[in-house]
């Protein structure tokens, strides 16, 4: 179930799950299309296995390693602010090739999203244009409602899980305050009072917890606020996050773990973008830009930590990221990087990229990859290996409820406490 189901992201990976599902083949002036998953690690890479007995590299498609769940078996629905349905919201994104909209329309239109939950201080005042599908009522209510939202979907879709995803506008961040989020009991008190810093999206992941399943989060605020990790941990239920790794911050994380850990000191980074989408609109406003400045910018930490021959402690790389919304551009992002290293004896070496694409054709396979992933990893137990029972008396336990095997996916890597995979 996706928070945020009427938008770009949301509305293309619908498009996309049909599309695969349905066969449906398009007609480009480039030609004939058919529809596949390319930018799915678990969809469309294969692992190296090793070596035939010929020492010929064997190579097998990521999904036959494990029993996954396939794509076609996957159920959508979810929640907007915005009534309009699945359809029109994917006409509204312009992401989708004009004669697949055409095929996919029959199928679109019967999805609609369910009302949401609107608190008009987390996001930007220039989204109060799309808003007309709210809840009413408390915090506390809405909760509820949400809760019996994914108790109703999966039963009238007969399925065995349900996995909530937020890919709906980025907040601001909320404040932690001692008494009012800081631990379970408080959040759950705070939403019983109809405290004002409790987030839509805290609230969509204490929905989820609740009813006892894994919640992601796809966007950068801080959603998993202390309060709402502890009580998944309480609960026993899976989270990830934060904030889909997409296009820039999948390179930069690349490359500058490639040029540091080959001795080269990056010494300045900047990273321009421009994009006319509606995250784009959002992101033009400070509080919303200052959340998606702060997880496109953590993602070089590691490496700098990790290279004191390079860094001496608390030596930073100067590291500049810049939105800029322009409409025209649509879902067609635009990402400019200077890289400034130092080499040998003074001298320098500048890496200048340009990265052209539809954000939401990025985003949306890696939407799949944390449904996929989470499913899977909600299934495997292990056992520890100071476990002194033997055999079936042995204690077999599940991956910390801090899914930080997701966090590849993630710019902000949601790890459990004392742990540090910013580097993935
Ligand atoms: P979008 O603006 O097209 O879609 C967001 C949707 O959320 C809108 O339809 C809006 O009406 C809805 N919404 C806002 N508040 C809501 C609430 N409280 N409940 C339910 N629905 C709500 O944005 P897009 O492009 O789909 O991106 C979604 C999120 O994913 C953004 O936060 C973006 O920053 C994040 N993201 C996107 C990436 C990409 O490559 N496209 C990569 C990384 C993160
Ligand atoms: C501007 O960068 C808008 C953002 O929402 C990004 O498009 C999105 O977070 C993807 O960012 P990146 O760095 O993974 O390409």
């Amino acid at each position: 179930m996706l928070v945020g189901w009427g938008g770009n992201n949301g509305s293309t990976f619908t498009a996309a799950l049909l599309a695969n599902r349905l066969g449906l083949d398009w007609e480009t002036k480039t030609g004939r299309h058919s529809p596949n998953w390319y930018g799915s690690l678990t969809q469309a890479s294969t692992v190296r296995l090793g070596y035939s007995a010929s020492g010929r590299e064997v190579h097998c498609p990521f999904p036959a390693l494990l029993p996954m769940v396939h794509p076609d078996d996957i159920v959508v629905g979810g929640w907007d602010i915005s009534s309009v349905d699945l359809g029109a919201a994917m006409e509204r994104a312009r992401v989708v090739d004009i004669d697949l909209q055409r095929r996919l329309r029959p199928y679109m239109d019967k999805l609609h999203p369910r009302p949401s939950i609107y608190f008009p201080d987390f996001i930007a005042a220039n989204q109060a244009d799309r808003v007309d599908n709210l809840l009413e009522g408390s915090k506390w209510e809405q909760l509820k409602t949400i809760r019996r939202d994914i108790r109703s979907f999966k039963m009238e879709n007969n399925l065995d899980k349900v996995i909530v995803m937020w890919t709906a506008n980025t907040e601001r961040f909320s404040q932690v305050i001692e008494g009012v989020n800081d631990t379970a009991d408080n959040l759950l008190g705070a939403i019983k009072t109809g405290h004002a810093e409790v987030s839509p999206s805290t609230l969509f992941a204490v929905a989820s917890i609740l009813e006892g399943f894994t919640y992601i989060n796809g966007s950068p605020q801080n959603t998993f606020v202390p309060g709402c990790l502890e009580l998944a941990e309480r609960e026993g239920v899976f989270v990830g996050g934060d904030d889909f790794k997409s296009g820039q911050t999948k390179l930069k994380s690349v490359l500058v773990d490639f040029l540091v850990s080959a001795g080269i000191k990056p010494v300045s980074i900047v990273s321009y973008n421009h994009l006319g989408n509606n995250d784009g609109k959002n992101l033009s406003a400070p509080h919303q830009f200052k959340s998606k400045e702060i997880s496109k910018s953590r993602v070089i930490d590691d490496m700098v930590s990790s290279n004191n021959i390079l860094y001496k402690a608390g030596e930073k790389i100067d590291h500049i990221v810049v939105i800029k919304y322009v409409p025209y551009v649509g879902d067609s992002k635009r990402a400019m990087d200077e890289y400034v290293s130092e080499i040998m004896l003074g001298g320098h070496n500048t890496l200048a990229i340009h990265n052209t694409c539809e954000d939401s054709l990025l985003a949306a396979p890696i939407m799949l990859d944390l449904i996929v992933l989470a499913e899977l990893a909600s299934r495997i137990t292990f056992k520890r290996a100071d476990n002194s029972a033997e055999g079936d008396a042995a204690d077999y336990c599940n991956f910390h409820p801090i899914l930080s095997i997701l966090s590849y996916m993630c710019k902000a890597p949601l790890v459990p406490p004392g742990n540090s995979l910013s580097r993935i």
